[in-house]
């Protein structure tokens, strides 16, 4: 008798696991360390105009650390970690000879990941262009990013496809797009006009996608390729129907968004009800009023189902009221913050995938800077309140969406591991570690675990969820 109960209990387990992403710019410094040349990133910040500013040639210097660092996964039961390549630390001038340097240390990471009994999630844009690419074509404002990026990813496949099974290939194209091609506020500083300049650029970096993962599907690199999934992973802020949103409205921009992203690459082209959404709210400033580019046929048979699950970045919801929101707000508090908290957007925003797509769904980016993470005495960020709240009330929302909604909601990576250079600042701390005296010439950089980081970690081995994720594909077969 008991084992039979023991036995059907596990199968009503539902699939997921967790862990923590990060980047590379935003973690690993070393900027000029092992051959690495200088990507936009660092152009930006050592420039003239940004000279006063915070930059990441040290940042949190995973470069070194990473093999410390990845030892808290195995404390914590944490199974997936997601990083990104550098592309200028991979390759020479853009496409030109492989760094076998930098090759190595990628190689090392993820044969660390692995070893820490995780499963490494590699995305392989993360915005931190090689600064070749963008002198010799403009980057993303030229279609040659695609022919480019499709040998940077052979180099990739090549190298890690025997144990990474699971691809990322641009992070965030509207955020790429629209701050480093458009209106310029973040490298390489591209300034043009219209947003559609960024709708343009999206649908070049939907192509990309489309154009690897392709390539992937019909090449023959190193007999795994069969196994290989890949996403793309999607900024939607949610809209929430309310005193500020009308159903329609809050629906159409919805639908303007998550659909934008990912239409073409389930459908092979935008439904017309995206089409329509675009075009109904002018008020925007902006998806709305612009129609996305149309593809041609040949894009779209391309385009279409490109990837293997909906990869899902989620940190706010926008038109609710601040008494809605669950704590206060974070990220780029007090001058302009972001951030509102309502954790009922994330599971909301999940059923809209699940509807539409009727896709696999892992939360690649979900966490919370508390805005006075900066300020506050080191025993009070550890402890912070607020980042306990949030996590309480969005594992509380993850697990309504599994168990309650049905979703295959199969991981979660938490945004971020560490506290790191959020593009410009360093008071935005998004970390489940404290890294101590980041920011500040010769500190110790020493790592500190946040409390609600433990909670995280108790709440999962309470839901004694089944991991559906395998290791390396060398380590434990396929799934
Ligand atoms: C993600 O961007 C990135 O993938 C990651 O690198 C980053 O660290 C993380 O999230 C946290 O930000 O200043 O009011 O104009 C999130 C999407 C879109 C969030 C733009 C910040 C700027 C809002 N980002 N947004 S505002």
């Amino acid at each position: 008798g008991v084992l039979i109960l023991l036995l059907s209990a596990n199968a009503l387990a539902a699939d997921f696991a967790w862990g923590f992403g990060g980047s590379s710019y935003q973690t690993e410094g070393a900027w000029n360390v092992g051959g690495k040349e200088p990507n936009v990133y660092d152009q930006w910040y050592h420039s003239a105009a940004h000279a006063s500013d915070a930059n990441a040639d040290v940042t949190v210097d995973q470069y070194h650390r990473y093999k410390d660092d990845l030892k808290l996964l195995p404390t914590l039961d944490a199974t997936l970690y997601r990083f990104s390549v550098s592309w200028s630390r991979v390759m020479h001038n853009c496409t030109g000879m492989p760094n076998e340097e930098g090759i190595a240390f990628y190689g090392s990471m993820i044969d660390e990941i692995i070893n820490n009994g995780a499963v490494p999630f590699l995305t392989m844009f993360h915005w931190d262009l090689p600064q070749a690419c963008y002198d010799q074509f403009q980057g993303f404002n030229n279609d040659k990013i695609i022919s480019a990026f499709m040998q940077y990813a052979t180099v990739l496949f090549n190298a890690y496809g025997d144990r990474v099974k699971y691809w990322l290939t641009v992070n965030e194209a509207e955020s790429n797009c629209k701050f480093g091609y458009q209106q310029g506020r973040l490298a390489p500083g591209l300034v043009q006009a219209s947003y559609q300049a960024t709708i343009d650029c999206v649908a070049r970096t939907q192509k990309l996608h489309a154009a690897v993962v392709k390539m992937a599907r019909t090449g023959n690199f190193n007999g795994y390729e069969k196994l290989w999934k890949f996403g793309f992973p999607s900024n939607v802020d949610w809209y929430e129907t309310g005193s500020v949103y009308s159903a329609s409205v809050a629906a159409n921009r919805n639908l303007a968004r998550a659909g934008w992203y990912h239409d073409p690459l389930v459908f092979g082209d935008y439904k017309q009800d995206v089409i329509d959404a675009f075009l109904v709210e002018p008020d925007n400033a902006d998806a709305m009023g612009t129609p996305p580019p149309a593809f041609s046929d040949a894009d779209k048979l391309v385009l279409a189902g490109t990837v293997d699950f909906i990869a899902m970045n989620y940190y706010s919801t926008s038109g609710i009221p601040v008494s809605a929101e669950e704590v206060p707000s974070g990220a780029g508090c007090p001058l302009l913050c972001w951030q509102h908290v309502y954790s009922k957007g994330l599971r909301e925003m999940a059923n809209w995938y699940y509807n539409r797509y009727n896709l696999d769904i892992i939360l690649t980016e979900v966490g919370y800077a508390a805005p006075d993470e900066a300020t506050l005495p080191l025993d009070q960020v550890i402890n912070n309140p607020n980042r306990l709240a949030f996590w309480k009330t969005h594992l509380q929302a993850i697990s309504d969406a599994i168990e309650i909604d049905k979703l295959p909601i199969k991981g979660l990576l938490i945004w971020s591991l560490t506290d790191n250079f959020e593009w410009g600042y360093y008071d935005q701390k998004f970390g489940a570690v404290y890294i101590e005296g980041l920011g500040v010439a010769g500190a110790s950089l020493n790592r500190i675990v946040k409390n609600s980081t433990y909670f995280v970690a108790d709440y999962f081995r309470g839901k004694k969820y089944n991991n559906p994720f395998v290791a390396g594909n060398k380590q434990g077969g396929v799934n």
